[in-house]
């Protein structure tokens, strides 16, 4: 199929599906139990799949907007997440359902020499496309298991993924418009809105170093496909290393300013989607932090795919553990896996390297000559000596979680 009727065919089948789609849990619903359960309890019970245009049966947040999650068991089939298993989230209910490729602009203005209003075409005649695969991941990713318990959407850890993304670097754009001197932040907007005046819109900002350098990318492809309408078609902001939430979707507007963001549209930048400003980003529970500061990089984390809590594994038999390993972008040094609740830890063999800011597999071969219960333990240090932590810290918005997993499994 060619790419142009790929596309048309996807955005009818969109318009047709998607409010269908968000009414209807699948028949398979009990499944989800057995792939979310992962040794927690939510409160709203066991989620249900449902599947959307364009995706395979993903787990339902919920659905006004659509907020999906990943199955699990998609980070073990590959070390990139297909397109249509890539978790999904949106905060206002004002979202694009079709969006004309033909008459479709992005807009860069505010603090420029020369305004531009830029076609897709144009777009992707600014030069040679570059790209990079990197991890998207919610900041609010594994929410669910904070104890004790904050407020936000209980997710569990399928709130990431990782693809290659290509498109034409933020720089390159912003060097046509010319930022004039003094330019202080760049703020991004995609074409969702609020249903009331009274919501803020969902815009992000980037200090103007960061988005001139050349690591922030305006990608219109995911994994050599066109976006997927749910992952922000046409156009999206990616910025490696960054948490997903400064990765606007739908991207229509470009607003170079000259002063720091602020105001009602700035909500999600100034309000929401802020850690407590101290070493551990971290507070008492139940307290509130005396001062905060936005979310920013992602710290090191690691994840055992192939074993499940609660699986059953063969004894006095090699059993080859698989998982994935990643950070902010300084890349993954080692990877250490336990087999006996963190006593003792052995170096994985890391897989194959597609950048500083990807999923890093690895693999190790183990074998446990007991039968009985265990706690297999995987840790991950990064370049820069970032290992993660024992115990998980606390923090209101339930963000940045990385501390060490445990897998309870049986050995018979
Ligand atoms: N336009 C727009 N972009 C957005 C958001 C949004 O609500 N609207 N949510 C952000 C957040 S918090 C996340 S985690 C990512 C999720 O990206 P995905 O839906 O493509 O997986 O989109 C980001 N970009
Ligand atoms: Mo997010």
């Amino acid at each position: 199929m060619s790419k142009k009727s790929q596309s048309q065919m996807s955005r009818r089948y969109f318009m047709q599906g998607v409010a269908a789609a968000a009414l209807t849990t699948s028949p398979l619903a009990a499944l989800a139990s057995a792939d979310t359960g992962e040794g927690v309890s939510f409160a709203a019970g066991p989620r249900p799949l449902v599947q959307y245009p364009g995706k395979r049966e993903l787990i339902l947040v919920h659905s006004r907007p659509p907020h999906l999650e990943t199955p699990f068991s998609a980070f073990n089939e590959s070390v990139i997440t297909p397109n249509d298993a890539f978790f999904v989230r949106y905060h206002l209910a004002d979202f694009p359902t079709s969006i004309d490729p033909e008459t479709y602009r992005l807009t860069i203005k505010g603090h420029v020499t020369s305004p531009l209003s830029l076609s897709l075409a144009e777009l992707k005649g600014l030069g040679d496309p570059v790209d990079v695969v990197a991890v998207n991941q919610c900041t609010g990713n594994s929410r669910g298991y904070s104890s004790p318990r904050v407020f936000g959407a209980q997710l569990g850890n399928g709130a990431m993924g990782n693809a290659r993304w290509t498109g034409v670097p933020l720089r390159s754009v912003l060097a046509k418009a010319g930022v004039s001197p003094g330019a202080k932040q760049v703020t991004f907007n995609g074409l969702d809105k609020p249903v009331m005046d009274t919501t803020p819109d969902f815009r992000k900002a980037l200090d103007i170093d960061h988005a001139l350098s050349d690591e922030p990318i305006l990608a219109w492809a995911m994994n050599g496909e066109e976006l997927p309408f749910l992952n922000g078609y046409p156009l999206k902001l990616i910025v490696p290393g960054y948490f997903g939430t400064y990765w606007v979707k739908h991207l229509s507007e470009i607003d170079v300013i000259d002063h720091e963001f602020e105001g009602h549209d700035a909500y999600f930048m100034t309000k929401g989607y802020r850690l407590p400003d101290n070493d551990c980003l971290c507070i008492e529970p139940g307290t509130s932090p005396e001062k905060t500061r936005a979310v920013s990089t992602v710290p090191v984390r690691s994840f055992i795919t192939s074993v499940m809590a609660g699986d059953t594994l063969p004894s006095a038999r090699m059993v080859e553990l698989k998982g994935i390993a990643f950070d902010g972008g300084s890349g993954i040094k080692t990877v250490e896996v336990s087999i006996d609740g963190g006593r003792h830890w052995r170096a994985a063999k890391l897989g194959e390297d597609l950048g500083r800011f990807s999923f890093r597999e690895w693999r190790l071969p183990v074998s446990v000559a007991d039968k009985g219960q265990a706690t297999l333990m995987v840790r991950a240090t990064s370049n820069k000596g970032e290992m993660q932590p024992r115990e998980a810290s606390w923090n209101p918005g339930g963000y940045n979680r990385n501390v060490i997993e445990s897998t309870p499994v049986t050995f018979a």
